[in-house]
């Protein structure tokens, strides 16, 4: 790689823990230096040196639309024009926050912020005063960002980097941390028979996507919602990745369950710094000013973000890009799927409309016990493969990849390709 990159990389290093400001951008488990970005545009990143490669990062989720939609970009343009934060309630918030509970039926109040870390820490708070109960359950490989009580067993980066938690958590703070196996209908049940009328919540990513992309199995979230309901406990959805990305109305619309609470992140915010939790009027009147339940943010609600949010969201609900994005990552879980039957290596490819993970070297998964089976080395010399060919992946077996409308076929076939040609041969470990 030529030298803007280095020397980018060089410095950003001499200031930034691993020169960058979230773990997995480091690229640690797949090795080789991460690029550096200098541009980017529709369905492609440009690094410092002009490599240009397809992206199927998307910035871990947030560019349903791809990088520099132009109905995004005006929005930004105009709002840039009208001021950048208010610090008081704006109309793109209102119609943001509009939008959101049209959309999502569990959602009759939403109170936004900055991250998907806030959403859940939040969520989790309302929850513990609604019910006046401590305990939460979360699911192993599952990531809720990384508020000191959801740091157990956390996918993403701390699946990635193969930690068994974060240093600096007091073991108080996941004192009352339940953590059960996802998918595991009877764990639940069990969780629910030992500890009655004490959990406050389960938190659950409705479709897993930070341990890779793993479904729920059929009737899983409807056990989820039939026993915390008769237990008295909130189902909380962590939607920040599948809110309007598996469908306009998130995975509960897809799955067709309700949630007492919702997470949200990354697509509603089109590429700017958001989150955002809601629910039904009466829990979500609890939260300050209305109720006891304190939460705040300077920037929350920033007019950038929402403008961005709202023209994201104007495009999704009128036009046919959940057709779009169905057809192309159809094409994509298929293409991987059948290269890997041809090439006699076992790999699960999981999808849920765009968002995809290809498991090299096991033929199912399930839960974060499967996931674990992957073959790390192989996915990270599969890595390099795409890297070297322009075709930028997660790089992490434990981050799922997503599709934007601003793909092409040609995009995915070049994924396909040298996916094939990387598992043709003796089997994994010839990736
Ligand atoms: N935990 C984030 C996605 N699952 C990573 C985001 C990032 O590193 O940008």
């Amino acid at each position: 790689m030529s030298a803007d990159s280095a020397r980018l990389r060089e410095r950003a290093a001499r200031v930034m823990p691993g020169g960058v400001s979230s773990p997995v951008r480091a690229y640690a488990a797949v090795g080789g230096e991460p690029p550096v970005i200098a541009a980017a545009e529709g369905a492609h990143l440009v690094d410092a040196d002009g490599s240009r490669f397809v992206d199927f990062v998307l910035a871990y989720g947030p560019l349903i639309l791809g990088h520099g939609h132009p109905a995004v970009v005006e929005a930004l343009r105009g709002q840039l024009s009208r001021g950048v934060a208010y610090g008081h309630t704006a109309k793109p918030e209102v119609e943001l926050a509009e939008r959101i509970c049209a959309a999502l039926p569990s959602v009759e109040m939403v109170r936004f912020v900055n991250s998907g870390t806030e959403a859940t820490m939040s969520a989790l708070r309302l929850a513990r005063a609604a019910t006046g109960r401590d305990l939460v359950v979360k699911f192993a490989g599952a990531y809720h960002g990384h508020a000191d009580a959801l740091l157990a067993a956390a996918g993403s980066g701390v699946a990635t980097l193969g930690l068994p938690g974060s240093s600096g958590v007091p073991g108080g703070a996941v004192a009352d941390t339940l953590v059960l196996p996802y998918n595991s209908a009877g764990a639940i049940a069990e969780a629910f028979a030992v500890h009655a009328g004490r959990i406050a919540a389960v938190i659950v990513e409705p479709v897993a996507g930070n341990m890779g992309c793993v479904p729920p199995l059929p009737g899983y979230l409807e056990e989820l919602r039939r026993l915390t309901r008769e237990d008295g406990a909130l189902l909380v959805f962590d939607e920040v990745m599948t809110g309007f990305r598996v469908a306009y109305g998130g995975a509960q619309g897809l799955y067709e369950i309700e949630p007492d609470l919702t997470c949200l992140g990354k697509v509603i915010g089109g590429g700017l710094p958001v989150g955002a939790y809601g629910g039904r009027r009466a829990l979500m009147e609890r939260v300050a000013p209305l109720g006891p339940v304190y939460q705040a943010g300077t920037l929350s609600g920033n007019p950038l973000a929402m403008a961005a949010g709202v023209a994201t969201l104007d495009v999704l609900r009128d036009g046919d890009a959940y057709a779009r994005l169905e057809s192309l990552a159809g094409r994509l879980g298929d293409g991987l799927r059948t290269a890997a039957v041809a090439a006699s290596v076992p790999c699960a490819v999981n999808r849920v409309g765009s968002m995809l993970t290809a498991f090299v070297g096991v033929d199912r998964v399930d839960d974060y016990e499967d996931a674990r089976r992957s073959d790390l080395d192989a996915f990270a010399r599969l890595h390099r493969r795409w890297r070297e060919a322009g075709v930028l992946w997660p790089p992490s077996q434990f981050e799922a990849a997503f599709l934007s409308t601003a793909h092409q076929a040609g995009d995915i076939d070049r994924a396909v390709s040298v996916f094939a040609g990387a598992l043709r041969g003796a089997g994994p470990e010839e990736c």
